[in-house]
């Protein structure tokens, strides 16, 4: 079987670096970068502003003094912008990153035309809502297939914009406005979006519904378990927080997969 490639994750937020709530100089982020890259990570993704559930909005110039030093430090490596702001993806694409990755797919005024300029990957995820009030009552009547369609109306309204087919990649959104049984149905049924024929990229690392299934010290065991299981359903990319643990447990899965 093939192996999802690791996209690792890497906050230039206050609330990731127990630094008394400045953000994080970027030797410490550029450092995480590094490490992660060593440890197993394909591509790097680089965010500037916090969309776990209940977050605030960030503007965008302290966005960019955040990201760009960051991606700039990182020159060399595959990197990713994790932000919904068209200008901010400019100046991040202009720095050295490659991909887009939005968690609006591409809403933004000017978004899907942004990201044909660039000619970046871009990463469309699905969200019901907004990181603030997302997890407050998410609905859905049919999830699988809601989200399927609206992510194939998404990737049409992007190349409808100019940005090619090959450049697309697609997201679930776990977490994103989504009790832990539209989770699970997302993860299980998987293959309704690699059906549209995009690569599919799944993020489960760390994520609150995780210990709603079962609690413990923290989330690691389930995050690998949902590497795991993404490569099992044909992910090929896993978004992570957990670089070296998360290449050890796919090693095993591909070392078990390719003995005869
Ligand atoms: C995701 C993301 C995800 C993509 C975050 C967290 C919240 N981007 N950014 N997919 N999650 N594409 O890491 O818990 O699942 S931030």
């Amino acid at each position: 079987m093939r192996s999802p490639r690791i996209m690792g994750v890497v906050n230039v937020t206050p609330d990731s670096f127990s630094d008394g709530g400045r953000f994080s100089d970027p030797a410490a982020a550029i450092a995480h970068g590094r490490a992660l890259a060593e440890a197993g990570a394909d591509i790097l993704d680089i965010g500037g502003e916090s969309t776990r559930p209940g977050a605030e909005a960030v503007s965008e110039a302290e966005e960019l003094a955040r990201v760009i030093p960051v991606i700039e430090g990182l020159a060399g490596l595959t990197l990713s912008i994790d932000t919904y702001k068209p200008a901010v993806a400019r100046a991040a694409v202009k720095a050295g990153a490659s991909i887009w990755n939005d968690i609006t797919a591409l809403a933004a005024p000017g978004a899907p035309e942004t990201a044909a300029e660039l000619g970046c990957t871009v990463v469309l995820m699905h969200m019901q809502g907004e990181p603030r009030t997302m997890q407050a009552a998410p609905h859905y009547d049919d999830v699988v297939a809601e989200v399927a369609a609206w992510l194939a109306a998404r990737a049409e309204a992007a190349m409808a914009a100019g940005v090619s087919r090959e450049k697309i990649w697609l997201d679930p959104g776990v977490g994103f406005g989504k009790t832990p049984a539209h989770n699970l149905a997302l993860i299980r049924h998987l293959d309704r979006i690699i059906d549209l024929g995009f690569p599919v990229l799944l993020g489960l690392s760390r994520k609150r519904f995780i210990e709603s299934l079962h609690p413990g010290p923290d989330r690691l065991g389930g995050s690998l378990a949902g590497a795991l299981i993404g490569a099992a359903k044909g992910a090929d990319v896993v978004r992570v927080h957990d670089v070296a643990q998360t290449a050890q447990a796919l090693s095993l899965l591909r070392a078990v997969e390719e003995t005869p």
